[in-house]
């Protein structure tokens, strides 16, 4: 049967359907609680979260809410840092990187400890919810057939036991019905529920039992007077049988035959009458019967999660447990097929539990933190990570999740614009290398990373992505005075570098990376690192591109017309045959450093790509030959991210093996070492979502890419995956909506959808060809 031809004929032609076997089990599972919280579930409404460890006697729930934030807005700009501005160029131009780098550091960062301090703030845990449970007289019981599991698809954890030949469940899920996270424990015999019920928090806290209700209520540092954000969570329980009791800061239910917890909190970030919120959204649920709370709350869920189909083909998914597979897989199982799959839908899980449209975009660890001194403040740093957290939303059909990202990055552009005045004397607005949900846009504490000007111009990429996937005219309206706050910045900031004529950043540094000097000094300032001019380069064009969709500001966009072509080329190739990650061909010190920035341009920009650029993707491939196929889960993720743009399916899929590696490990760390916990959560380690996001992005830029003017099919599908495969619902730029099947490597069926028929170009089987789409 011949499919490639024009798409109408070809969709009647080709009616078979091949099945979707793994689809039936999007299931993580255990045959054992978590000993540890990286192997708890973690569960979330896009505000409300909780990892249940299913433990049978004590169990610990942690809970989280994506606003609770210590520390609080503060202004640290130096006003007189652009006193300083003409010294650190005219040292930069020396070639005196190290003095510039000094002054940098003492005149030229942000006021006070930065991220150090309290008013700086932490995302942190709400707290734990804990229940112990008894059974009876005997002490030593013993727990038998114990499973624990979170469907995908329901967006719904269990576990499961027998305990005197009783046997018992619970059923947990952060509603996205009534905003509560409910958790239900059932026996199969009358009366045999028995458990105490409390809540805790390492600090500032208290509880309180009313009304047969459990409440916390708490308020955190802001770093001024301690009167920071404040929060309430309250627990209600509904039960079938029994007698429910309190002690002063616990519920005690003994002989029920079902319990229903509802938990409910809230904080007052920005302003809201939180505790009646609590009260309402308790009453709600409370009123509600239970089915149809958890009906609705998978219906929700369903809207967004069951878009995407992905199926490679059945693999260990029943015999072997999740963490079973994760140790088999890295030792060679690369034949379990559906594990890639059940990752890459695990990633999309993770984005719909994690954001809500009107709050916040997933920080470092989406929504769930186990601490209060979470890793990095659990923040947003904006050199990479932030980014990468909403890579895989184009793709895998979930771009309304980025509207969080964009409101945070619109809070952004009002202190940015003091903080481009107070540092660079310029228009517009920067932000740096990291922020937080109090708006902070001056550098870091330290030169050596905090003075990157890549930040803002990186945001307004994910900015224009999402424009790009969804063709959304109003959006692109919405958010053109942010493109062009930033252009409008860089424009202003960028000096000319006599040697080339280029215009460049000054200073800036390649994000976190540092050179030698020919003195043999270390630094990390210098003008035009790379990844600068390739955004600049991006958002010129990207903004010339809205003006003129949008007919406006024509003047403004004379302007960046004229300066396009004096901004350096997308990549200059070093000596040694790589892309240079300076404007000068430095030493780097340390050649296997965790950022690629240099290769910015790469992905998650186009400007290099194999057809366009052959020569600088031949440079990317020895860049990253050199950079190695390890480092901190996001940066693998990365690496699998550019080979696929390179169309090396077979090294992106081992670095998509890498990422698989089961870990234990906790510690901060900067090198080797990355992989993921036996939850499937991305280990740096510590914890850290964008691996998960990064990877979840990896497979789809491996099934399907549109940055190059057409939709690829099949770019970077590696030999593990070539005999068979399905996937319905992911997305191409342009609004286009992508179904292909292929079996031994070729595509064997496809379906191009959009909201109004259009022409496409569509590459299938290394042929171009150009294809009606049909009408979704
Ligand atoms: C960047 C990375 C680190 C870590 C941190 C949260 O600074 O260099 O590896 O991911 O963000």
């Amino acid at each position: 049967m011949n499919c490639n031809r024009n798409l109408y004929s070809f969709s009647a032609l080709c009616l078979f359907v091949l099945p979707l076997h793994a689809q039936q089990h999007l299931k993580l599972w255990y045959h054992e609680p978590a000993e540890n919280w990286e192997e708890t579930l973690p569960l979330g409404n896009g505000r409300l979260g909780m990892t249940p460890d299913g433990n049978a006697t004590h169990e610990t729930i942690v809970l989280n809410d994506i606003t609770l934030w210590s520390g609080a807005v503060q202004d640290a700009n130096n006003y007189d840092a652009h006193k300083s501005l003409p010294k650190i160029r005219q040292l930069i131009l020396e070639g005196k990187n190290d003095e510039a780098q000094n002054l940098v550091n003492t005149n030229f960062v942000c006021l006070g400890p930065g991220s150090g301090g309290a008013r700086w703030g932490k995302f942190q845990t709400l707290g734990s919810l804990h229940l112990d449970q008894y059974y009876g007289e005997n002490t030593a019981i013993e727990i038998k057939n114990y499973k624990r599991t979170l469907d995908l698809q329901e967006a719904i954890a269990t576990s499961t036991y027998t305990v005197n030949d009783v046997h018992y469940q619970k059923e947990y899920f952060s509603s996205f019905d009534d905003d509560v996270n409910v958790i239900r424990l059932t026996a199969d015999q009358p009366q045999m529920l028995n458990l105490q019920i409390a809540l805790r928090r390492p600090e500032k806290f208290t509880v309180k039992t009313t009304d047969q209700e459990l409440s916390m209520y708490g308020q955190l540092d802001n770093g001024i007077d301690g009167k920071g954000m404040q929060y309430e969570a309250r627990v209600r329980v509904q039960l079938k049988d029994g007698v429910l009791s309190n002690t002063d800061t616990s519920l005690v239910i003994q002989n029920a035959s079902e319990v229903i917890l509802f938990l409910a909190a809230a904080t007052d970030f920005r302003q809201r009458d939180y505790k009646r919120e609590v009260r309402e959204v308790l009453d709600a649920a409370y009123q509600k019967p239970y089915v149809l709370q958890k009906k609705k709350h998978t219906q929700n869920f369903s809207k967004l999660f069951g878009r995407v189909k992905l199926d490679l083909g059945q693999g260990r998914e029943t015999e072997w447990s999740t963490r079973q597979r994760l140790d088999n897989y890295y030792e060679g199982y690369a034949d379990d097929v559906s594990l890639p799959a059940l990752f890459f839908q695990f990633g999309r899980y993770l984005s719909i539990s994690s954001t809500r449209i009107g709050l916040l975009p997933p920080n470092l660890q989406g929504l769930w933190a186990k601490e209060i001194n979470t890793p990095w403040n659990g923040d947003y740093h904006l050199d990479v990570n932030v980014q990468m957290n909403h890579w895989p939303l184009g793709v895998a059909n979930l771009s309304e999740l980025n509207l969080p990202l964009v409101d945070l990055v619109k809070g952004l552009v009002e202190p940015g614009k003091k903080t481009a005045k107070a540092y660079y004397n310029a228009q517009g607005w920067i932000a740096h290398v990291i922020t937080n949900v109090w708006g902070f846009t001056e550098p870091g504490e330290s030169a050596n990373w905090g003075a990157s000007n890549a930040g803002s111009g990186w945001l307004c990429n994910n900015l224009w992505e999402h424009y790009e996937y969804t063709q959304d005219m109003d959006y692109l309206k919405d958010i053109y005075p942010v493109l062009k706050g930033s252009a409008l910045f860089y424009n202003d900031a960028l000096v000319k570098d006599p040697k080339t004529g280029w215009v460049v950043t000054s200073p800036s540094v390649s994000p976190e990376n540092s050179f030698y000097l020919p003195n043999g000094n270390q630094a990390s300032i210098s003008m035009g690192p790379t990844i600068d001019n390739q955004i600049v380069r991006e958002l010129f064009s990207n903004v010339i591109t809205a003006s003129k969709l949008l007919g406006i500001d024509h003047d403004f966009r004379s302007v960046l017309e004229e300066k396009l072509p004096m901004v350096p080329p997308p990549g200059v190739v070093s000596k040694d045959g790589r892309i240079q990650e300076w404007l000068e061909d430095y030493k780097e010190v340390d050649p296997e450093h965790r950022h690629i920035s240099h290769l910015y341009g790469l992905y998650p920009a186009a400007l290099i790509t194999p057809y366009k650029t052959p020569e600088l993707a031949e440079a990317s491939k020895k860049t990253l030959e050199v950079r190695g196929d390890d480092g901190p889960g996001w940066a693998i993720a990365y690496k699998q991210l550019f080979w696929a743009r390179l169309h090396d399916g077979n090294r992106a899929f081992k670095l998509f093996k890498e990422i698989l590696k089961p870990t234990l490990r906790t510690d901060i760390n900067y090198g080797s070492g990355g992989g993921v916990y036996y939850n499937m959560l991305a280990a740096g380690p510590p914890f850290q979502i964008d691996g998960n996001f990064g990877a979840t992005a990896g497979i789809g830029e491996m099934l399907l890419q549109s940055h190059d003017g057409f939709i690829d099919l099949l770019p970077a599908l590696p030999d593990a995956w070539k005999s068979y495969g399905n996937v319905q619902g992911l997305k191409a730029k342009g609004n286009v909506t992508v179904d292909l099947k292929w079996k031994n490597g070729k595509v064997v069926h496809y379906k191009l959808r959009s909201p109004e028929t259009k022409t496409v170009q569509v590459k299938v089987n290394g042929k171009l060809k150009k294809i009606k789409t049909q009408k979704i």
